[in-house]
């Protein structure tokens, strides 16, 4: 499929990189060297999301391309929009009408586990840790090295994904690309404090205000913290930075609570809805649980905004985290090692 996505890129000019609203180091980084690899073939590049692209990776719009999607606003001239770190297409928000257009050229490029596609020009790599490293994979079809922006990108990208190299998803590969975003000049400790230590006075209340909530269920496999409405006075700031906030800090302090399998963490929105997201451990695979009941992501990292109140969707979670535990313990047995089960365990 990369043969098909690179005639497209040589039989065109005008491009607009998209991902997925609420955009993440991966989706950014990947647009970063895409855009390089692009600005070198030649071509006119534009990278638009329909929300906004939180300000620690500025640094990362090297030629000024980031905007905020506009409905009104002037996008004739673009002939391809590229989408990365999802495929399906309302993740995308309102650039569904830019790729609805006719004659519209839309490419996906993710390594999400692959559900129902909307163009034939997709390529998934489930197995790849980021889509940055499948850009990478597309400096290399295509002979390039790495510039230092690339790399930047690509890096970022590499170390949003794996967690900073701990998940699972953490391969040789992972580091083998690292170790040439090194050698173009990536400073890993200026990465680092540029994309993770960037926590605002407001989201420090608003982690204290979810240990104010904290539960623990499950034999204390499974944590669970809340952001309730009346929480957001407290906490102070914009409502909408509430709403949309990284809480990566969160989980990754959650992590280090020993014995803990999965976190989930809960943030009431309007309108009866209610934003999900759960970080597991070791082999529980947490987006067998969002698939079912609405949602994506990965088996260690995945997320979902449901209907329903905070009660409801905990509930639904809970009761799916019991039975994927119980599951998995069976497992375990089967194989000769000892687990409790969760049955019985009240929720
Ligand atoms: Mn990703």
């Amino acid at each position: 499929m990369w043969r098909e996505i690179k005639k497209i890129i040589q039989h065109h000019s005008s491009f607009l990189l998209t991902t997925h609203a609420n955009p993440d180091g991966d989706g950014i980084g990947a647009a970063c060297a895409l855009t390089e690899l692009l600005l070198r073939l030649g071509k006119k590049v534009r990278f638009v999301c329909d929300s906004p692209i939180p300000q620690k990776f500025a640094f990362l719009d090297y030629h000024h391309t980031h905007e905020l999607y506009h409905p009104e606003g002037d996008y004739h001239l673009v002939e391809v929009v590229i989408i990365l770190d999802t495929h399906k297409k309302e993740r995308v928000g309102r650039l569904s009408d830019l790729i609805d257009k006719p004659k519209m050229i839309t490419v996906c490029i993710d390594h999400h586990k692959p559900c129902e596609t909307f163009t034939p020009y997709t390529v998934i790599d489930s197995q790849a840790c980021c889509v940055g490293a499948m850009i990478y994979t597309l400096y290399k079809e295509w002979g390039f090295t790495l510039n230092l922006r690339a790399a930047s990108g690509i890096y970022a990208s590499v170390i949003c994904d794996t967690g900073r190299f701990s998940y699972s998803c953490t391969t040789c590969k992972a580091h083998k690309i690292a170790d040439e975003c090194i050698k173009a000049g990536v400073d890993p400790d200026l990465m680092h404090s540029r994309l993770f230590q960037h926590v605002s006075l407001a989201q420090i209340r608003m982690f204290a205000q979810t240990l104010q909530h904290m539960e623990t269920y499950l034999d204390n496999k499974v944590i669970v913290e809340e952001i309730r409405r009346e929480d957001y006075e407290k906490i102070g700031g914009d409502l909408l930075d509430i709403e949309n906030a990284d809480l990566e800090y969160i989980h990754d302090f959650n992590k280090l609570i020993e014995d803990v399998e999965c976190v989930v963490l809960l943030r009431e929105l309007n309108n009866n809805q209610v934003r999900v997201s759960l970080r597991s451990r070791s082999d529980l695979d947490i987006e067998k649980i969002m698939r079912t009941l609405g949602g994506g992501g990965h088996s260690h990292a995945a997320g979902a905004i449901w209907n329903g109140s905070l009660a409801e969707v905990k509930k639904r979670i809970l009761d799916s985290l019991r039975d994927l535990l119980n599951q998995s313990a069976q497992q375990d047995m089967k194989q000769g090692r000892q687990s409790p089960a969760y049955g019985q365990t009240a929720v």
